[in-house]
């Protein structure tokens, strides 16, 4: 996705190919704006002198981040978060607090971390409703857990890591707001869990720390299941999970799991490091060693392009009748693509109702 001198920030995917990141000059952590592709095109969403963050993007095109604009905190100027819609910015917060690491879906409900600067150890989960910003947690100044990493679905569910950083070792778990209340989901020999992500469906990823690696569970049915050894995994609405893993030989590697296959995407001494997948089953993740990095992006063919040259055309007619009346065939023609590709209504079968939906597409061309 990009080649350049700059240090390229988490990228992050919507179902509709947009991706959203921070840009910021190498080791310059003053400034930094936000970057959107949108359909090969890169447009540049914010242009100013404070340091923007952290952005995520919905699939309406609607981009929330952080902007380091508020008053001078105890870590430099405090941050507030912003959302872009329809062209125009606004501002959800506006306070001397640290507002972090926004998340928003298809609902325009977003969720994020505050820090009370203050008690710079104590953040609280924020979300906003579409109308307006509410606290969701809140465990108090003697307390002072850290309430990091809000994430919410379009079920109205919010996931969230509570750490505990005043003690030796420091300890975390996965809290789960549902229907009114907030519960613990990981078990308490669970050391160190973190980073949870929940799909549409209530299922969610999160690693932990078993004592020699990090363990990837999946939280599905009100069970977790230990998958494999990974981290900071993101999963989609079809359960396809894109997480990270360190290996002796080259470092940390990206991988996806889909249909009950490991799949490893990369392999070699660049690091790929967090990234995202969609419904789609597209996966960005950002690719390199700070400050150098830039985006990656995996694409997939669309359904129609049989002869798999990206974009659907009277070239793709012969093979997608071949693909109906012989799959078989179709895959000794094309080995590298997909006869599936021609279940264009999306039924997992192939039949005659592809070819009107075929059709449908080769008329908007
Ligand atoms: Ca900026
Ligand atoms: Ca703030
Ligand atoms: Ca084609
Ligand atoms: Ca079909």
């Amino acid at each position: 996705m990009t080649n350049t001198p700059y240090n390229e920030g988490v990228p992050r995917l919507n179902n509709h190919k947009q991706i959203v990141w921070d840009r910021r000059e190498p080791n310059l952590d003053s400034t930094g704006e936000i970057i959107l592709y949108d359909n090969g095109t890169l447009v540049q969403i914010t242009d100013d002198e404070v340091r923007d963050a952290w952005p995520d993007i919905n699939d309406d095109g609607i981009i929330v981040w952080s902007s380091f604009r508020g008053p001078e905190g105890p870590f430099g100027p405090t941050a507030d978060i912003m959302m872009y819609k329809d062209g125009v910015i606004t501002q959800l917060t506006d306070d001397d607090e640290y507002d972090y690491a926004p998340y928003i879906n298809n609902l325009g409900q977003c969720a994020w971390s505050k820090t009370l600067g203050q008690y710079s150890a104590q953040s609280e989960i924020y979300w906003y409703d579409g109308t307006t910003v509410k606290r969701l947690t809140y465990d108090g100044e003697a307390e002072a857990k850290s309430n990091q990493g809000g994430q919410l679905n379009e079920l109205g569910q919010i996931v969230w890591t509570r750490y505990d950083f005043f003690v030796d070792p420091w300890e975390g778990e996965i809290r789960l707001y549902d229907r009114g209340q907030i519960r613990t989901l990981s078990p308490p020999w669970m050391f160190e869990a973190q980073l949870p992500y929940i799909n549409n469906l209530g299922d969610l990823v999160w690693f932990y720390n078993d004592g020699s690696d990090q363990a990837l569970v999946l939280w599905h049915g009100g069970h977790a299941l230990h998958l494999t050894h990974g981290r900071n995994s993101r999963t989609n609405d079809l359960g396809h999970i894109y997480f990270i893993r360190w290996q002796e030989a080259g470092g940390w590697q990206a991988w996806l799991y889909r249909d009950s296959t490991f799949y490893q995407l990369t392999d070699d001494p660049t690091w790929s490091t967090d990234g995202d997948i969609n419904n789609a089953g597209e996966v960005v993740w950002l690719y390199g060693i700070y400050p150098a990095t830039d985006i990656c992006l995996l694409q997939r063919y669309s359904p129609g392009d049989l002869n798999c040259d990206g974009s659907v055309d009277g070239f793709d007619v012969e093979p997608f009748l071949l693909a109906l009346t012989d799959p078989h065939l179709y895959g000794v023609v094309y080995p590298a693509c997909d006869a599936m590709l021609a279940d264009v209504n999306a039924d997992n079968s192939l039949n005659g109702f592809d070819i009107e939906p075929f059709v449908g597409i080769l008329l908007e061309e």
